[in-house]
């Protein structure tokens, strides 16, 4: 990769932190990057004493390749941090949730209601015969319940695996048995896009295709049944699925009786917290690990310092609890702090495509935290739909999940953010369990594009292919532009601690292809000003005559261009050239696609880059392949670029998008 071409991402607008941000802000002191740097155990033990631990630690770090052990020793309970704390002192009426149902319900939940909602449920689980060292797999829309069960698992010390209500009964049931779960708590229905998400259903059909570990279903009524009404509407017919007496049980026939006293487990810090199944783009889901210490001081510190969190924020996270993103920063990092999160159910175009904009304007969120799929779609839609609100409130905006193109950066500091509000991009992955590089919003400039810097205390390298690296560690160093391989190269407390029973895989995933040090897949370039721009999965960089020519880099190209909401870059087989660009394109709205535009936008791409970096053919698409989690799928691109059947098309969000243009494709190429 060393040959990327220099060119590219010649971004250089740069937005330092206005001095009235600066000036209220939890880090606005850049020693910080030097004091974490100096020690970063010492950094990162001063965040884990800001929790409150039952027994403290003898040991900071144990770290051998590729396990670390942190905090050793010491005993601490994740719920006891996210509610307990707060219930039981000044934040006791301080709303914990403020949640927005898809058909417009509402609710809002303090911290003290929370102790009491998590402590009869925990009963209950108990009362199932769920303890510590057990698993509970969750089935749930994105309801207050969800985050309840959570939490309710962590405080008996039951390791909880999330499985998004989007995924199939084959999904339930594979991540189920891997974990080996005793219960799964699911609810009748979840709504989106105005439909009924048949959850009850899906999981008897996984309990048939054979869940042995499981005794035990516990739902909630959340949709109803067909005609009734629930939150004022009546429910529409679904799939209500069917009841087996003894293993099935309403959550109302056993959770609101239940005492409110149930102790926190006193739990290790190294005691599993949860299991969360990556998929991947193949071969089986992955059990990602997690602790309980570490994970809560990594998350903790990040809301804090990258979030900016403060006692009166309204913390709107998008992200659906079965992500990471939603563990990590609608639950454990947000609550951890006692701060007041922002819950929503369902599509962010239902009833229209106003509906986020609806939301923060109703329930004044000052932190919106998304991802560039949700940015790129709302370009998509157009303008029209946020300036109709007023979201003043906002005062700073994230992105994570996918590279961030700096035009779609720019849209929404401006349209969302109306240049007021600085933008975090933030880079992550299920693996690290917290946020890795970001921009502190009180102290770094932030570039368009770019995730810019480490977190403190995390230690970054760039390397080439034949491991020799260039080290990232502050924001004062000055680098030669180059590309290569992301690598963390030290231990940080967030990390996982491996595959859910599988350490051979873990290794080879992760810790094979540099020696003792975490190769997280994606590709990254560093500017000389120290500024990391990611560039992807390394498995979707394209060959191009020779070149190492990232697809995000001439997606950013295209995504430049005024007509272009959203592209998708594969290289393709080609005779001569090894690989040739294939580009998918998605207009704004407003924008039709006309004879000239792909050579329009071929043009574009040659001027923004490099003659090279030309793409050989442009289709102009409605949709584009993508996971549930909202990224996209170029290995699916790439089957229908080269006329292949699909390959596995099971983590798609909607596998009809694939198929219809892989025809599509076919009839425009005859
Ligand atoms: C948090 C999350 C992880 C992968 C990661 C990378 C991509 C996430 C990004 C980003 C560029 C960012 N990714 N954030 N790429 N810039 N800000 O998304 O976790 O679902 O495990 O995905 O997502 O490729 O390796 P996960």
């Amino acid at each position: 990769m060393s040959e990327t071409i220099q060119t590219l991402l010649q971004e250089n607008r740069t937005f330092p932190p206005s001095e009235a941000f600066k000036a209220q802000a939890n880090a606005n002191d850049a020693k910080i990057y030097e004091t974490a740097a100096a020690d970063p155990e010492g950094f990162w033990e001063s965040w884990a004493r800001q929790l409150d631990w039952f027994e403290p630690w003898h040991t900071v770090c144990d770290f051998k390749p590729p396990y670390a052990q942190w905090f050793v020793g010491g005993k601490i309970n994740a719920a006891y941090n996210c509610i307990d704390r707060h219930a039981n002192s000044t934040r006791s009426d301080k709303p914990a949730i403020i949640w927005e149902g898809e058909p417009g319900d509402s609710r809002t939940i303090t911290y003290g209601e929370m102790l009491d909602e998590v402590s009869r449920l925990a009963n209950a689980l108990k009362s199932l015969g769920v303890g510590k060292g057990d698993r509970v797999s969750i089935y749930m829309p994105m309801v207050p319940e969800l985050a309840f069960t959570m939490l309710a698992c962590a405080r008996i010390g039951a390791a909880h695996s999330v499985v998004f209500g989007g995924f199939s009964a084959e999904s339930l049931e594979e991540r189920t048995n891997d974990a080996q779960c005793k219960v799964i708590v699911t609810a009748d229905g979840g709504w989106r896009r105005g439909h009924i998400v048949p959850l009850k259903a899906t999981v008897d059909e996984a309990m048939d295709l054979g869940c042995p570990s499981v005794t035990n279903i516990l739902v909630l009524k959340r949709s109803g049944q067909e005609g009734e009404i629930t939150n004022g509407l009546p429910t529409p017919k679904y799939n209500e699925g069917s009841w087996v007496e003894g293993r099935d049980i309403w959550w109302h026939d056993i959770v609101p009786q239940q005492s409110t006293d149930c102790p926190c487990e006193s739990m290790d810090s190294e005691d599993l917290l949860f299991i969360l199944y990556t998929s991947g783009s193949t071969g089986k889901p992955k059990g990602i690990t997690h602790t309980t210490g570490g994970y809560l001081t990594g998350t903790f510190a990040t809301s804090k310092l990258v979030f900016d969190l403060k006692d009166n924020d309204i913390h709107f996270c998008t992200a659906d609890c079965g992500w990471v993103t939603g563990h990590s920063y609608v639950v454990y990092g947000p609550m951890a702090n006692g701060a007041t999160v922002l819950m929503y159910e369902g599509a962010p175009d239902a009833p229209d495509k106003d509906r986020f904009w609806r939301i923060v304007e109703k329930h004044k969120a000052t932190i919106l935290y998304t991802a560039p799929t949700a940015i790129r779609a709302f370009m998509k839609w157009g303008i029209q739909y946020p300036d109709g609100c007023d979201m003043s409130s906002l005062r700073l905006l994230g992105s994570v999940g996918e590279p961030i193109n700096p035009e779609a950066w720019m849209w929404y500091h401006e349209v969302i953010g109306k240049g007021r509000c600085p933008v975090v991009d933030t880079w992550w992955q299920t693996e690290t369990g917290s946020i890795m590089i970001s921009a502190l919003p009180g102290i770094t400039p932030t570039k368009p594009g770019s995730a810019t810097q480490p977190f403190p205390g995390i230690s970054v390298s760039v390397y080439s292919e034949s491991g020799s690296s260039v080290e990232v560690t502050g924001p004062d160093q000055l680098h030669k532009a180059t590309g290569g391989f992301l690598v963390l190269t030290k231990p940080w407390p967030s990390m996982t601690r491996g595959i859910f029973n599988d350490p051979a895989r873990f290794q080879k995933t992760y810790w094979s292809r540099f020696e003792n040090a975490y190769f997280a897949g994606d590709g990254v370039k560093l500017d000389e000003d120290g500024y990391l721009w990611l560039l992807g999965r390394v498995d979707d960089i394209m060959l191009v005559a020779g070149h190492n020519i990232s697809t995000m880099e001439v997606e950013s190209a295209l995504v430049d261009h005024p007509s272009v909401a959203e592209a998708a870059v594969i290289g393709k087989t080609h005779e001569v050239k090894g690989q040739a660009i294939a580009a998918f394109v998605i207009l704004r709205h407003g924008h039709e696609n006309h004879p000239t535009l792909v050579d329009e936008l071929k043009k574009h791409v040659a001027h923004k880059i490099g003659a090279l970096a030309r793409p050989d053919d442009i289709f102009i698409s409605a949709e584009l392949p993508k996971t549930r989690s909202g990224k996209i799928m170029r290995r699916l691109l790439r089957d229908v670029a080269e006329g292949r059947a699909l390959g596995d098309t099971t983590t798609l969000a909607d596998p009809n998008v694939v198929s219809a243009l892989k025809d599509k494709y076919e009839s425009s190429e005859s």
